[in-house]
């Protein structure tokens, strides 16, 4: 059997340098993620998915995990996708594109393809990356030999099967596996998974982890644009304000994502080759520059915590300012010191 030698393989290593756009009039016009898709209205996954595509451009292939971004978008003879794309399994995002950019570099070394950097994104959803697919996604992060991104976009249920509870559902969250009851009224009581830093902690030779949210459209397609751009394995967490699953008035989603940063509930931060810079107001929050504003503003404006009573809301709130004032890194890392 032929030897491949990995180092050899670092002539296919190549990135696309993508520079960041400075404000949003300098974003590109072009659009790669059109019409053609059955989301719901007020689809915050929708926009992030235009956003990603905007960012990475047209030589790129997205692979898609099943969930709504995969069912919605790709019925029969309709499309909103202009470049490749291909389904793969909920839990395989980080093996199919592991896959993908491991075939790349075998088709470029053979001479079966011209030699040219092609960006390679999968994406996943909150069920079927940060639950079934986390597995997949640590041991794409660990083959530093492959260019590839990991796009999570995080609608906190396993939205597309009618919104069941995943490990990134919000405490207390009603859906439709914790309905609210007369005898326990929180059904869900397990805290959201703390991703983008499990990942980024774990894997001290990805380069690049970064958590977004669509609200702040130009820092999201930046981050991607650097995940790209650095390359290696690299991975990007979104939250995504989903009207179905998070029950409010479709209008309402950029509001519910600025919330999410502005209460502290979601911190906008990237991790580069080990270096932790927080983004926007999460920055002055973290600087103690502006205050958080109530946890409750974010909470009571959507049906899934329409049942929270003030114990409720004091429990979220505790956990949260735990987080910026007692954690090691605040807003990042969970522990204390001595
Ligand atoms: C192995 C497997 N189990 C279950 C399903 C059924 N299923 C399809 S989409 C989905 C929800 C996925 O949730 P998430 O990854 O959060 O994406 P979302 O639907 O929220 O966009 C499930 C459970 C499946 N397709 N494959
Ligand atoms: S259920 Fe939520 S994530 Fe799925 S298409 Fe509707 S708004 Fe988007
Ligand atoms: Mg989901």
């Amino acid at each position: 059997m032929q030897q491949i030698n990995i180092h050899a393989l670092s002539d296919y290593l190549e990135t696309q340098v993508l520079e960041p756009w400075k404000g949003i009039k300098k974003v590109a016009h072009d659009e790669y993620f059109t019409s053609g898709h059955r989301t719901c209205q007020g689809c915050e996954s929708a926009l992030v998915m235009r956003l990603m595509i905007k960012a990475a451009g047209p030589r790129t292939i997205v692979l898609g995990a099943t969930g709504c971004m995969y069912v919605a978008n790709t019925t029969y003879y309709s499309t909103p996708w202009v470049v490749p794309w291909m389904h793969t399994q909920l839990g395989s995002s980080g093996s199919a594109a592991t896959g993908t950019a491991a075939a790349l570099t075998a088709l470029m070394r053979k001479g079966k393809m011209e030699k040219e950097p092609i960006n390679v994104i999968a994406f996943c959803g909150d069920g079927g990356g940060a639950d079934m697919g986390l597995s997949a996604i640590s041991a794409a992060l660990q083959h530093t030999q492959y260019n590839l991104l990991i796009f999570l976009y995080d609608n906190e249920s396993y939205a597309n099967t009618d919104i069941q509870v995943s490990g990134l559902s919000p405490y207390g969250a009603n859906s439709t596996f914790s309905p609210p009851g007369k005898v326990h009224r929180i059904m869900h009581k397990r805290w959201k998974k703390n991703t983008a830093a499990m990942l980024a902690a774990g894997h001290p030779d990805c380069k690049y982890v970064a958590t977004v949210s669509a609200g702040n459209a130009v820092d999201t397609i930046n981050k991607v644009r650097r995940a790209l751009t650095i390359g290696g394995p690299t991975f990007i967490h979104s939250l995504d304000p989903c009207p179905k699953g998070w029950d409010y008035d479709p209008k309402y989603s950029h509001d519910l994502g600025e919330l999410a940063v502005e209460t502290g509930i979601w911190p906008l931060y990237e991790v580069e080759e080990g270096k932790l810079k927080m983004y926007g107001k999460s920055k002055h929050i973290a600087k103690r520059r502006v205050e958080r504003k109530p946890v409750s503003e974010y909470l009571l404006r959507q049906g899934r915590f329409a049942h929270f009573t003030k114990e409720d809301l004091d429990y979220f709130q505790g956990k949260i300012d735990e987080m910026w004032e007692k954690w090691l890194l605040p807003g990042v890392i969970p522990f204390t010191g001595e």
